[in-house]
């Protein structure tokens, strides 16, 4: 595989840390070894999370094409547009977000608090629009383009969690690599890689990544957007072709792609009261925080897996917390008990 072909934008502090979860591992009987990657704290960038990886292969061309605004979209709480204010403030670029209102949560401050807030703070343009949820390229997009075009300016273009995007796999392409680097450091090898799926391109360039050592299908994706066929298809397309970026040197194929839907319910963007208890149990036994709409779903696939001996005795497991936090903050009614 070529991925050093392609250049890299450092955003992150580099290889993070790999983090055994000893009193989640016995509580869930003992049987299966746990361990976190946590993408939560990658960069110094308004907290970090898993778009960062995939911006670090994406801003070389938006730097290259003298692009001066960067445009994306994402829900009122999107982790992926904080991500993006926050890159385009560092490199001294404009921000224009996108924020549709993809999630029926109706916290008081929830337009207010964590992400957004912080996007406004770091002085990305932030516009509210009146769509539903969808991973697709969406009008308002197309249309904020269009707007920062007609005033002059030359946008880039980052669609849905950039990962619909020519280069939008790359990053997680690194992670597996990375990763493959500390099992030789740790002595250890992962059996199993759990990961949190919405737009797609963090679980397909995991599937590439790792394809090249035959662990494709060890990548476990946790649906997280209650539309699996879509983010499914996604993860394929965005797969194949990165597969044919890197040259794998093998095509990428359906039974590559894990992806189960047993835990996006109610919807997206709102927990079930089983997210919200593994959001508890993690935080309680390991002091590690997840948030409602992603990582405390994927924690509660993780765990409801184990419980039911779907992963075999003696597996050695990965938990990718790819961030996500702050959105907790426009959940607070919900936790206002603990
Ligand atoms: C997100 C995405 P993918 O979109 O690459 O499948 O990643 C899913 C995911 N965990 C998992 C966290 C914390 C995430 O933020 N977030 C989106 C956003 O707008 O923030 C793209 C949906």
């Amino acid at each position: 595989m070529h991925l050093d072909r392609f250049p890299r934008h450092k955003l992150t502090f580099g290889t993070t840390p790999i983090e055994a979860l000893p009193r989640l591992s016995s509580h869930l009987g003992g049987k299966v070894e746990i361990f976190a990657k946590r993408e939560d704290m990658n960069s110094g960038l308004a907290f970090g999370g898993n778009k960062l990886r995939k911006l670090e292969y994406l801003i070389p061309e938006a730097l290259a094409e003298g692009c001066d605004t960067l445009v994306t979209i994402g829900g009122v709480q999107s982790n992926h547009t904080r991500q993006v204010a926050a890159v385009a403030a560092k490199l001294g670029l404009k921000c224009r977000l996108v924020q549709e209102s993809w999630v029926n949560w109706s916290d008081a401050v929830y337009d207010r608090v964590g992400n957004i807030l912080m996007s406004r703070v770091l002085g990305a343009h932030v516009e509210l629009v009146e769509e539903g949820f969808g991973i697709g390229f969406k009008e308002s997009w197309e249309n904020a383009l269009e707007d920062v075009r007609r005033k002059g300016g030359k946008p880039y273009a980052i669609p849905a969690g950039a990962s619909d995007h020519p280069l939008g796999g790359l990053g997680f392409v690194g992670f597996a690599e990375e990763v493959r680097a500390q099992e030789r450091e740790l002595g250890i090898r992962f059996d199993y890689v759990f990961v949190c799926s919405v737009t797609g391109g963090t679980q397909a360039g995991m599937v590439v990544g790792f394809a090249a050592d035959g662990r494709a299908d060890r990548v476990i994706g946790i649906d997280a957007s209650a539309t699996p066929d879509d983010t499914r298809a996604q993860i394929l397309r965005i797969a194949e072709r990165t597969a044919d970026l890197v040259g794998l040197g093998r095509a990428v194929t359906d039974s590559d792609v894990v992806l189960d839907t047993r835990y996006a319910y109610p919807e997206y963007g709102v927990p079930s009261g089983e997210t919200v208890e593994a959001i508890r149990l993690s935080a309680r036994l390991e002091g590690m925080m997840t948030d409602p709409v992603y990582e405390g779903k994927s924690m509660q696939g993780m765990i409801d897996m184990i419980a039911r001996d779907e992963i075999p005795a003696g597996s050695k497991v990965l938990y990718a917390h790819l961030g996500g936090v702050p959105a907790i903050n426009g959940y607070s009614y919900l936790f206002r008990n603990g």
